[in-house]
């Protein structure tokens, strides 16, 4: 046999990773190139699969899982072995936790040696340590088996509550050679991988009679409503029934936060006396005060959607659970509406607009103030004065000060526009979620950082120049976390425990990778530089001067701190 008999007979492992992603749809990889990935990455460049280089693991896993998250399709992380895949784990679990799909794809050594620990290079046992923080994980031992491994990631990733996916590539099966014809033949694409999971009638009957005889029901809607895309039926379902709505941090947008049924500027006060509560994928975990007292009612009752079963009774009683796809049962519910209509009493309507009304006072008189040096509020007015005008921006956002009154601030036209620190308050999500946003939706994007969360992801403005994306990255820079003044009471000069650098000229970085960067001390600037920025949908970072002295410890989140909370007293 001839040398090219030979080769037009065969295929190889190389070859049928980059064959499978892309018979299941994968058009991106985000990683770090190395031992043993790098030719991989070539030739899946090679074959038309855009590959994004980043400076760190965990950047480009964030990007991964919110490219899944965007897609409502697994996006892909690639690493090297034992050190990469561990910086790829922090992204993967934080997808998990978040209910991202996403898939980490890392080579790994000789399991002979890896299992004796004989030393091998970058030796760790990858599946095993990835199995507590990953949905699923699996090995792939042999070639013809990589078809069939790259089925079972993507189903895994994408099916019932969504997550982050490990997948193992031992180095040996990249080169490893097979029959082409039977290489081919061994490739699946994925069928159906999210089929519809539709609520029994019995339960959208019980959920929907609670919600009748409701006097002051309430709706919320979670991340997970915004995953499944239901902007159009549950404005419907809203809209018939008048029920005001709460979105959680990533919901905003499902429903245009200037819908005049949101009771954001309510916030406390519809949760403290709502009576029925539906829960829209969105989970009672710490984000909601467990669903308890004091900041709920003790006898409210709980109508839940969620796909997950498990997720039911998890903190309360949920009086009346609607396990399905979310899609689905909002669809149910909407057409149940004409056997059981529901409408929220006029007076607890009423009683909302009341309050709202008095917080919106205080917030304009709030909002009006011109600080110098600025204030947070004065500087995130001005990012919403321009957020108003790019609906389509994509708004991704970390810190504690920065992003709470960021979250309160920056009204959503849009669904899924907002990319946070989610379920875990995780630092590290923001040039990540930038990059993979401007890559995956070709809008602007404006990320607004902590000082101290840029810094976590800071070196990716490098790869933000390098693909030439249009992102803005707003930081607002208080010289520290939380804030800029912290004292070190041993009084040997060193810095406070929380302090940064004030005077950081974090535009000049930006200026060294070759983008714009901007420094302002006004919010009259900051609003015609993030104008600008925006408009040229280039690299931008414009760094804000906030005074070190108005930022409060942890910000919203005083009471988890118990220091704060005694330095408070
Ligand atoms: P938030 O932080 O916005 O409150 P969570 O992440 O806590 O949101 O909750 C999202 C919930 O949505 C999870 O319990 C998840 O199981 C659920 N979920 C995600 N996708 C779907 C879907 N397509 N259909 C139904 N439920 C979903
Ligand atoms: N490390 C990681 C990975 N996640 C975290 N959430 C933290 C540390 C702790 N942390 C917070 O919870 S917020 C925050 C840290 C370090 C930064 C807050 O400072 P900032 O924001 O400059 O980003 P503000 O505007 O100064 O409050
Ligand atoms: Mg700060």
């Amino acid at each position: 046999m001839s040398e090219t008999q030979t080769d037009a007979a065969l295929t190889d492992g190389f070859n049928l990773v980059v064959d499978a992603l892309k018979l299941n749809g994968i058009t991106e990889i985000y990683g770090v190139a190395g031992i043993p990935v790098t030719d991989l990455m070539r030739l899946a460049q090679e074959k038309g699969i855009h590959y994004f280089g980043f400076r760190h693991e965990t950047s480009a896993g964030h990007a991964a899982a919110i490219s899944g998250y965007l897609r409502q399709w697994p996006g892909i992380c690639m690493t090297v072995s034992a050190p990469g895949f561990l910086n790829g784990m922090v992204a993967l679990a934080n997808a998990t936790t978040n209910g991202f799909p996403m898939i980490l794809i890392s080579g790994s050594s000789d399991r002979a040696i890896v299992d004796l620990q004989q030393g091998d290079y970058e030796e760790l046992d990858q599946m095993n340590a990835a199995k507590p923080f990953a949905k699923a994980a699996y090995r792939i031992e042999r070639v013809e088996d990589i078809g069939i491994g790259v089925a079972r990631a993507i189903r895994a990733a994408l099916s019932g509550r969504p997550g982050g996916v490990y997948l193992d590539l031992p180095a040996a099966i990249l080169p490893a050679v097979m029959d082409a014809g039977k290489g081919a033949a061994s490739l699946i694409q994925v069928v159906d991988p999210v089929p519809a999971s539709i609520p029994a009638d019995s339960a959208v009957t019980r959920a929907l009679a609670l919600l009748a005889q409701a006097k002051r029901p309430l709706v919320i809607l979670g991340k997970g409503a915004s995953y499944a895309r239901i902007e159009t039926d549950i404005r419907q379902f809203l809209e018939t029934t008048a029920i005001p709505f709460l979105p959680m941090s990533m919901a905003k947008g499902l429903m245009p936060d200037t819908h005049p049924q949101s009771a954001a500027t309510a916030r406390s006060k519809v949760l403290a006396e709502a009576d029925v509560v539906v829960l829209v994928g969105a989970r009672l975990n710490w984000l909601l005060g467990h669903g308890k007292p004091p900041q709920w009612a003790a006898d409210g009752q709980f109508i839940q959607l969620d796909i997950d079963p498990v997720e039911i009774d998890s903190n309360r009683k949920i009086e009346a659970p609607v396990v399905g796809d979310i899609a689905s049962s909002v669809r149910r519910l909407l057409q149940g509406l004409s056997a059981t209509p529901v409408k929220a009493p006029q007076d607890w309507i009423d009683s909302i607009e009341a309050h709202k009304a008095e917080n919106a006072k205080k917030m304009a008189a709030r909002l009006a103030a011109r600080p110098v040096p600025l204030n947070f509020f004065a500087a995130l007015g001005a990012v919403s004065r321009v957020v108003q005008d790019h609906p389509e921006a994509y708004i991704v956002s970390e810190g504690a000060n920065t992003l709470d009154v960021g979250r309160n601030l920056i009204d959503m036209a849009l669904p899924r526009h907002r990319l946070d620190v989610g379920t875990w308050g995780v630092m590290g999500i923001g040039m990540g979620f930038a990059i993979a946003a401007a890559v995956t939706q070709q809008a602007p994007v404006i990320a607004v950082e902590g000082d101290s969360a840029f810094g976590f992801s800071g070196m990716e403005i490098e790869t933000i120049c390098r693909y030439n994306l249009p992102v803005t990255v707003v930081i607002m820079n208080n010289g520290g976390i939380y804030r800029g003044d912290d004292v070190n009471r041993s009084g040997d000069g060193e810095p406070g425990v929380t302090t940064l650098s004030a005077a950081a000229r974090y535009d000049r970085m930006m200026e060294a990778f070759g983008g714009k960067g901007y420094a302002v001390t006004t919010s009259e600037d900051l609003e015609s530089a993030l104008r600008e920025a925006v408009a040229s949908r280039k690299p931008a970072l414009i760094n804000v001067a906030i005074d070190i002295h108005v930022g409060t410890e942890s910000g919203h989140l005083k009471k988890l701190n118990p220091g704060a909370a005694q330095a408070a007293k």
